[in-house]
């Protein structure tokens, strides 16, 4: 059959200045399915910026006989029109990720998605597109949802996958001139998973819900082979980890970097972990460097902003000792900083901001709340959340109602607040000759023109002239 995976055509959610992203989803995905001998295209709508519009256009043309499609929940919506398009065409319309498994009984009977994926797809798909090419009866197959006669069918459980190295990946159907790294401009972005799911249960996180705890790990050598591979083969220069946690594992973590290292591939990496984990891995950070980790992400909880008393001065400390060893060892750094709580006032903010400045990553993303209808947070939360509209949970507008503040307020001072960090850090490095020389990586951020365009609307003309971007003084 003639299958095309799709990422969800929604502009706003490609709207990111740290660059353009691998659907790393629809690799795996085609790639098992291409195993089973199917024909596969990959139509990365969401890293094209395509509009939904354009996206139709291109399906009008592939002529699928089946529509696969992965998104988050803000990209759920743009993902269901793009099924109605496809199903116009005649074709099967099948979605997956953390949304499509927890939200079927909410979107199939609607009549625009065909099929439900619940869970990893890479042996569930395949069964699928067979059963679907066969005429045999899908509720045979273990892992999926689908509507029938005014119901809803949950077919077993599927268990997880047992063995994540052997996986196929269809690495050739990218086109790769597409994918870079912001702060590395000119840059071949590849991204890889060296494990799945995460042992921590963060309240917000969709990931912690979706995993159970469970972290299943890849081998280093299996690793090892596919970042030297994506080198090789499709000239990457820099890998983003896509894990959840993949420092978990100290040890593994360390057979990882030893193999890089020795493959001396000259490939950056970037990763999303824990402050935690970078403290405890202390005495190693420099190996951490030498294989070529040039980028952390800290993950934090939304729950982490209303920590009180000794938890919240030990979560603090955490964090900027994490900072200040990545950059201690040549690494840079980021986190996510959270704002729109139903108790939110100015003062509540001005905190958030000083936490943020305590911290000091290179770059501070201020985001606001959306609690997912299939995590913890949706208990306590869920009572505020004032839209359905999923569209809206991309973090940039409210969905939570504030006692205190209007929506327009928060969005307002998300906005402020990312200007006030921006400001004061080159007003910092202003200040101090050597550190305004280094290319540091909040430089090359805030010189984006997404950032430029989104968080300068509003700026007064001093924030403007000192946010415009430059480069930084030469070497004395
Ligand atoms: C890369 C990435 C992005 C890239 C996407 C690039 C692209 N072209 O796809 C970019 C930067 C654009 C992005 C944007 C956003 N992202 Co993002 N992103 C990720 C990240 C780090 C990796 C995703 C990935 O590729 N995983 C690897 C694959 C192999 O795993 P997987 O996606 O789970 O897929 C498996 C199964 O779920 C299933 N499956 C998935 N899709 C499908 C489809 C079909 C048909 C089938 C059969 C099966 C199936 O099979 C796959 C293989 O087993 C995840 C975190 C993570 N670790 O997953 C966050 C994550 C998905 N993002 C998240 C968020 C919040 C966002 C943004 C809202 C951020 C923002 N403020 O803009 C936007 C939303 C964009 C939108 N409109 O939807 C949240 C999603 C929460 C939720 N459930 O909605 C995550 C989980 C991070 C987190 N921990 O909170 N993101
Ligand atoms: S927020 Fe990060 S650490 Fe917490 S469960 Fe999610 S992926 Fe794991």
């Amino acid at each position: 059959m003639r299958v095309v995976f799709a990422t969800a055509p929604d502009p706003s959610g490609a709207l990111d200045p740290a660059g353009r992203w691998i659907p790393l989803a629809l690799v795996h995905l085609a790639g098992a399915a291409r195993d089973a001998g199917h024909e596969c295209t990959i139509l990365d709508a969401t890293s094209l910026g395509l509009s939904p519009a354009e996206a139709a256009k291109h399906l009008g043309e592939l002529r699928p006989d089946v529509l696969c499609v992965s998104a988050a929940t803000a990209g759920f919506p743009a993902a269901q029109g793009l099924c109605r398009a496809a199903q116009g065409f005649g074709a099967t319309t099948v979605v997956g990720g953390t949304h499509a498994s927890f939200m079927y009984p909410e979107f199939l009977p609607q009549g625009d998605i065909d099929f439900a994926v619940v869970g990893e797809g890479e042996e569930t798909l395949p069964e699928l597109l067979h059963c679907l090419e066969a005429g045999e009866d899908p509720a045979r197959i273990a892992g999926i949802a689908f509507p029938l006669g005014g119901r809803i069918v949950r077919t077993a459980r599927r268990p997880r996958l047992a063995a994540l190295d052997p996986l196929p990946k269809a690495w050739d159907l990218l086109d790769w001139s597409v994918y870079t790294w912001g702060h590395r401009p000119g840059s071949r972005l590849a991204a890889i998973m060296t494990s799945r799911g995460c042992p921590r249960h963060c309240s917000f996180c969709s990931q912690a819900t979706s995993g159970e705890g469970t972290w299943r790990p890849r081998s280093p050598d299996s690793v090892a082979y596919e970042v030297s591979m994506l080198r090789r083969d499709h000239g990457a220069d820099v890998v983003a980890l896509f894990d959840e946690a993949p420092t978990a594992d100290g040890r593994r973590w360390s057979a990882i970097l030893e193999r890089i290292t020795e493959l001396d591939l000259g490939v950056e990496m970037l990763l999303w972990t824990r402050p935690e984990d970078v403290i405890r891995d202390e005495p190693i950070l420099w190996r951490w460097r030498a294989a070529g980790v040039s980028h952390v992400g800290l993950c934090r909880d939304v729950s982490e902003e209303r920590l009180a008393g000794r938890e919240a001065d030990v979560a603090l400390d955490m964090g900027r000792r994490a900072v200040a060893l990545l950059r201690e060892n040549g690494m840079s750094s980021e986190a996510n900083f959270w704002l729109g709580f139903p108790d939110e006032t100015p003062d509540q903010i001005a905190a958030l901001q000083r936490r943020a400045r305590d911290w000091d990553p290179d770059m501070a993303h201020f985001l606001l709340i959306a609690p997912l209808p299939y995590t913890p947070a949706w208990r306590a939360l869920g009572p505020h959340v004032t839209t359905r509209d999923y569209h809206r949970y991309n973090h940039r507008e409210p969905v939570v109602k504030a006692r205190a503040l209007t929506p327009e307020k928060i969005s307002a001072a998300a906005l402020a607040c990312t200007r006030n960090f921006y400001v004061d850090k080159v007003r910092r490095a202003e200040a101090d000759p050597p550190a305004a020389r280094r290319r540091s990586a909040w430089r090359v951020y805030i010189a984006a023109p997404s950032f430029q365009d989104r968080v300068l609307a509003g700026a007064t003309d001093e924030e403007r002239k000192v946010l415009a971007p430059r480069p930084p003084p030469a070497e004395a």
